[in-house]
């Protein structure tokens, strides 16, 4: 396991990676729930216990029916707005061209800037990350019915690390449920406890890389012997459940989804919480920063408080 580095601008790198090394694994020098362990604030002792074991946890149904029809009516709303579509906030899929994500919603739609401060989701933010946070990205996974492609096993804050500059673990994406997640419609599949090791990844950033990646990436993914290797230490769980269900997920657990060819769409949100003293700062690759959609930078201040 190599310590941390110091890459070429002499900054104190804790997770080195696409620096040309082999394909390597570095243990996690960060904790996963950041809280004093005395107190589980928002979630049971259980569901902590599970979320430090395995990286993730799911809340069932945490929003109601009429909750739900909102936002599934703006999720509609925001798909059909033909400016949204030609922004570069709208990343279409590789082959058929139809809508695959859509980022920075926190900020396009009030609806979802209201949901994001939700205290039923940024409360427990809050607790796990023991701090203010702020979003650090949002996005819309449409994954349509027939068409809509795969997102292969990859762990974000490898990305958000080399090409944002987040430099600590403690940051976690919620993935809210916006239509049924199912086994045969390319739910999240994830490997329980992958995210107490780093898979620091082979290669080197490639130029203006976003532009590939969020259709299909190929850089800062594991190479096979790491992926065999997660896998058969965790498994690998495909999170199913209900629309308006959540699924909170570490900054690191490797995770991915398969490609839908089945008629049902998976249309899941996603917000990803920062702790502020987490903010990112220049990429630790040598590429410019990432766009303000993909990677929060100018916009960061602590997230309102709403009761
Ligand atoms: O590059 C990113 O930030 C995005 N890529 C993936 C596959 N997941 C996280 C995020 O949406
Ligand atoms: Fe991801």
């Amino acid at each position: 396991m190599s310590a941390s580095d110091h890459n070429s601008t002499g900054r104190e790198d804790h997770y080195p990676s696409r620096q040309g090394a082999a394909a390597h694994f570095v243990e996690r020098r960060d904790p996963t729930i950041h809280a004093p362990l005395l107190n589980h604030g928002p979630l049971s002792s259980q569901q902590l216990a599970s979320y430090s074991e395995n990286g993730f946890l799911i809340l069932d149904q945490l929003f109601a029916a009429q909750e739900l029809e909102q936002l599934q009516q703006e999720l509609a709303r925001l798909r059909d707005d033909s400016q949204l579509r030609q922004s570069p906030e709208a990343i279409t899929e590789p082959d058929s061209g139809e809508l695959r994500s859509l980022f920075r919603i926190h900020q396009s739609s009030d609806r979802f800037r209201q949901l994001a401060q939700d205290p039923r989701l940024a409360e427990i933010a809050r607790f796990l990350l023991n701090d203010e946070v702020y979003i650090h990205q949002s996005r819309l996974n449409y994954k349509p019915g027939f068409r809509g492609k795969e997102f292969y096993w990859h762990s974000d804050f490898e990305t958000w690390h080399v090409e944002d500059g987040m430099p600590r673990m403690r940051a976690l994406s919620m993935s809210i449920t916006l239509t049924e997640n199912l086994p045969h419609n390319g739910s999240l599949m994830l490997i329980p406890g992958s995210h107490r090791l780093f898979a620091a990844c082979e290669g080197q950033t490639p130029e203006n890389h976003y532009e590939k990646s969020l259709k299909k990436q190929e850089y800062g993914v594991p190479s096979d012997s790491q992926l065999q290797q997660l896998a058969q230490r965790g498994g690998i769980v495909t999170a199913t459940c209900k629309p308006g269900s959540v699924i909170i997920f570490d900054c690191n657990v490797m995770h991915g989804s398969n490609s839908n060819i089945s008629p049902d769409p998976r249309s899941n949100l996603f917000f990803v919480y920062n702790a502020l003293s987490n903010r990112v700062q220049a990429p630790f690759c040598d590429r410019p920063a990432r766009p303000e959609h993909i990677c929060s930078r100018s916009t960061i201040t602590a997230l309102r408080r709403t009761d």
